[in-house]
């Protein structure tokens, strides 16, 4: 049997693959197209982490660890790409994770919100048509993100909520209220995969993910060459990445606006645990599953404190200045996402947010230089008003 991972090259899919390839006996193949190297290109960074080309990758990991992944490069927006691929490789399981996956890319300009819905849409409408045509009975495992529902001023439910409205009660997909152009293209993924799944009985999971943080998963541990991507500048870093590769070059801590925003976080070995569980645990034919896939929820302000706690304890002199807030978004509001499906499967998250800064900081203290290099791309200059 065989699982593909459409984005296996990215911060998520290198070491979600390695996990899978060490620990299960079934093929993995991984399908990219180098794209977000070349955006972190574009926008001037690179990864702090030194990474290796995808041949290099893959003859490393079959060193270390004597067993093969396959890689098909190509773009998951030609139907023509993801039909042959799905054919030539029958997978029981796709995860897709291959989507332009930065908010603030999405909102440099009109060009940069149209390649990114385009790229996001078009590719699951193309992995869902080769699916129905070619392996209606493999699972799609498709990372969508929290950000899709927004901050309602309600509790948010895993994907559907019961309403009742002028006296009839229905059960229906919870309203989305995202934030930016790329949390909407997951949105519009979200509805296409649903109708999918009901008019050709396909069986789906998609994955409300929070933001992810990390360096290390088991399967990349001591060896460098098996390091995933880490980004750190004002597009595609995430926040705890951002504040942990600041506090290494002693830059300050930068929440944006007030920082009372709130988010569910999960570390990266957690996030692999979950999705190999989703993977081990697939729906009904038919059936459009949703889970909310976080650990924690903070604030940006005291993530920054942990992180300026933790720093200083390393003997790294942090200090937290809050930068004007470039993005048109709530900095103080109520957020209460319910997350139990996984743990229902078994999800028993294994890393704790404070030890995990203490080995990001240790493991990115290695490559200062890296980050130093890329000081200048560090600062927000994508506004949401522009
Ligand atoms: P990433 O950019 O590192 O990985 C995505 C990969 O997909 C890249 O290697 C890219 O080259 C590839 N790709 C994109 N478009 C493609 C195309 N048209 N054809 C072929 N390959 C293509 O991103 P990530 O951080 O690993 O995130 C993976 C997924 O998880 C994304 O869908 C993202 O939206 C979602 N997600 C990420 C986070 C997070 O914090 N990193 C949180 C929630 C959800
Ligand atoms: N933020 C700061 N300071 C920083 C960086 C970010 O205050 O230096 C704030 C942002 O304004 C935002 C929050 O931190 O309020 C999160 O921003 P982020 O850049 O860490 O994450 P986001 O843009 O939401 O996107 C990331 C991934 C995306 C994924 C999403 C999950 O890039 O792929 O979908 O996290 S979620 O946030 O749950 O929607």
């Amino acid at each position: 049997m065989t699982i593909m991972i459409m984005g296996g090259d990215g911060y998520i899919g290198w070491p979600l693959s390695m996990h899978l390839a060490v620990n299960k006996d079934e093929s993995v193949v991984i399908v990219d197209k180098f794209l977000r190297r070349d955006w972190v290109t574009e926008v001037g960074s690179h990864s702090a982490t030194p990474i290796l080309l995808m041949k290099n990758r893959l003859r490393a990991f079959q060193q270390s660890f004597g067993k093969t992944i396959e890689f098909e490069h190509g773009d998951l927006r030609s139907y023509e790409f993801v039909y042959r691929i799905i054919k030539k490789h029958n997978p029981r399981a796709i995860v897709h994770l291959g989507e332009q996956p930065s908010a603030p890319y999405s909102m440099i300009d009109a060009e940069h919100a149209a390649f990114t819905q385009v790229n996001n849409v078009v590719g699951t409408l193309n992995i869902l048509y080769a699916v129905h045509k070619v392996v209606p009975e493999c699972h799609l495992v498709k990372l969508g993100t929290m950000g899709e529902y927004g901050t309602p001023n309600i509790d948010i439910p895993e994907g559907f909520f019961k309403i009742d409205y002028n006296g009839r009660r229905a059960e229906l997909p919870f309203p989305k209220l995202a934030n930016s152009f790329y949390h909407w293209s997951k949105v519009h993924d979200s509805g296409n995969i649903m109708f999918a799944c009901k008019v050709w009985r396909l069986r789906s999971t998609d994955i409300m993910q929070g933001v992810v943080y990390g360096t290390k998963t088991n399967e990349i541990d001591e060896d460098e060459r098996l390091l995933t991507r880490f980004d750190f500048d004002g597009v595609f870093g995430t926040v705890i990445n951002r504040y942990c590769a600041q506090a290494v070059i002693g830059y300050t801590l930068t929440p944006y606006g007030k920082g009372g925003q709130k988010r569910g976080f999960i570390a990266l070995g957690d996030s692999i645990q979950c999705l190999t569980l989703t993977i081990d645990n697939p729906p009904e034919a038919g059936e459009y599953r949703v889970f909310n896939q976080f650990d924690e929820v903070y604030s940006i302000n005291e993530l920054a404190e942990n992180v300026s706690k933790v720093a200083n304890r390393l003997g790294l002199n942090t200090d937290v200045v809050h930068v004007e807030n470039p993005r048109i978004e709530p900095e103080n509001h109520y957020y209460n996402p319910r997350h139990e499906k996984l743990r229902r499967l078994g999800f028993r998250p294994t890393y704790k947010l404070e030890e995990e800064l203490e080995i990001m900081l240790e493991d990115l203290s290695k490559y200062k230089d890296r980050v130093i290099a890329k000081k200048h791309v560090i600062m927000p200059k994508i506004h949401w008003k522009a």
